[in-house]
């Protein structure tokens, strides 16, 4: 293959040959869409900009809809498992990031997906149509970490202070992914601990980053920069098994390098 031909008018020929994209606004109680006309399944290169949020996409089973979700979702925060219960079985996530990331993420086929912002409640839900899926190629990574079954971390336990984090589900849970740096030398015990506690732990420090939710068998990828040091890998997913507990709270916690 000839190298293209790198004059302005090429380069974003360039640019969309590596990929489709979408671009993700945050505004005051609404999303802003860009690059929804003409999307297609597959991989799509997502960036999340405005005010600071955590944005998923997901999608729902025939006869579920956001408002369901939203309404689920409220009673599961009021300790309605069976709410929750019913969210998890109806909605697929597919991943996301929070104000301020890139990354990618993998749309299976075409079909109807949501952008929204799951805070205290389910806010902004935007829809969006994308066509039958157009091959591209997945990014390459500087390290993986997967959820493993069992609400196991497995995968890196060191990663480069930058690049682009791959995250894959292969639980039969949903789960995301919480990179909390902590002063060196905590043990899981202190982490296990401060978890239960009501009062900040003092092994917390400033820096952070952190993937939105897949559903089991998905991955998507994030791009980060962090400081070098000791992280805690963490998921707080609720468990409607166990009264909403936070997958941390169950053990799934792992120690991270970052170096
Ligand atoms: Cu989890």
């Amino acid at each position: 293959m000839p190298a293209l031909v790198t004059s302005s008018s090429s380069a974003m020929t360039t640019e969309q040959q590596a990929g489709q994209s979408l671009t993700i606004t945050v505004a005051k109680g609404s999303l802003k869409l860009q690059g929804v006309n003409g999307l297609r399944a597959g991989r799509i290169k997502l960036a999340v900009k405005g005010k600071p949020a955590p944005v998923s996409i997901v999608s729902f089973a025939r006869g579920y809809t956001v408002r369901d979700m939203a309404k689920d979702y409220a009673a599961s925060n009021k300790g309605d498992m069976k709410a929750l219960k019913r969210a998890i079985a109806n909605t697929t996530w597919h991943g996301g990031l929070m104000t301020g990331s890139t990354g990618t993420i993998v749309l299976p086929r075409a079909g109807t997906y949501t952008a929204l912002v799951m805070a205290n409640r389910i806010m902004a839900p935007t829809t969006f149509r994308v066509g039958p899926v157009k091959a591209s190629k997945a990014p390459s990574v500087d390290a993986t970490i997967k959820a493993r079954k069992g609400m196991k971390w497995g995968g890196a336990s060191h990663l480069p202070t930058r690049g682009t984090l791959k995250f894959k589900n292969a639980d039969d849970q949903p789960h995301f992914a919480v990179l909390q740096q902590v002063q060196e030398g905590t043990t899981m015990e202190q982490v296990m601990e401060g978890l239960q506690s009501e009062e900040e732990p003092a092994w917390l420090l400033p820096a952070w980053a952190q993937t939105d939710t897949l559903s089991p068998g998905r991955q998507m990828t994030m791009d980060y920069e962090l400081p070098a040091g000791q992280y805690v890998l963490l998921c707080f997913f609720p468990d409607p098994k166990m009264k909403g507990m936070p997958h941390a709270m169950m053990g799934m916690v792992k120690m991270i390098h970052v170096m």
